[in-house]
């Protein structure tokens, strides 16, 4: 009987070293294979934007030429007003931001805060930003005249889905020389969407200007610039 025993675990053992072989072999064959690293890991990286400010179309498609016609008047020994609309369906402010921070403004501005309304052949012009309103007033330039906008009548929408928290419409304001040089359209503020896009869509006559009494007839034209930062 004793016999029996001893040689069951005999065998046993043989089977035991047998099986830790070829765990030991199979074992070693999953290690190489690992080493062998046939996986190759993929990496992309995606930079964050920069602010952008552009009038767009309908189609959310840069516009080439934008522009802003005012309505046309008659000469007239007085004073007069113009009206104009700043941002319309085909020409609208699209604000951009593609980084990770909220807070952002939308500005209009001329170039210089010393230019004026001119005609094509620079011989007469009228102010953009006389505090004198229709006369010409502490400024260097000579002439009358002052340009109001008004975004607070137009909208503030979120493109593709964007939500206009923390969004917020400039309010009305008039260009002064030296101290009112650029007006705010449209703002995003700390609690603002990030890497989103909005569009401004102005109303009628949001754009006014003061004409001077007895302005030359003629074509004046000005640029103002949008600007985001
Ligand atoms: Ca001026
Ligand atoms: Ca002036």
């Amino acid at each position: 009987m004793k016999k029996n025993i001893r040689r069951w675990l005999s065998n046993l053992n043989i089977f035991t070293a047998f099986l830790v072989s070829v765990l030991l072999i199979s074992g070693a064959g999953t290690v190489t294979y690992v080493l062998a690293s046939a996986t190759s890991e993929f990496s992309q990286v995606i930079n964050v934007g920069t602010l952008a400010v552009d009038f767009v179309d309908g189609s959310g498609n840069s516009v080439a030429n934008p522009s802003v016609t005012m309505g046309a008047l008659s000469f007239s020994f007085n004073t007069q007003d113009a009206t104009g609309q700043l941002a319309t369906a085909s020409e609208k402010v699209r604000a951009s931001n593609p980084t990770q921070t909220s807070a952002w403004n939308v500005v209009i501005a001329a170039s210089t805060a010393t230019t004026t309304w001119d005609n094509a052949g620079n011989t007469k012009h009228f102010d953009f930003n006389d505090s004198s309103g229709y006369t010409d007033g502490a400024d260097d330039d000579g002439y009358g005249g002052q340009m109001t906008i008004n975004p607070t009548t137009g909208t503030a929408a979120g493109v593709d889905g964007c939500s206009t928290t923390g969004i917020t419409k400039g309010s009305s304001s008039s260009f002064v020389e030296g101290s009112t040089n650029s007006i705010t359209i449209m703002s995003g503020d700390g609690t603002a969407a990030t890497e989103c896009r909005w569009e401004f869509t102005g109303a009628a006559s949001n754009v006014t200007q003061k004409i001077p009494a007895k302005q030359s007839a003629d074509t004046y034209t000005i640029d103002l610039t949008l600007t985001i930062s």
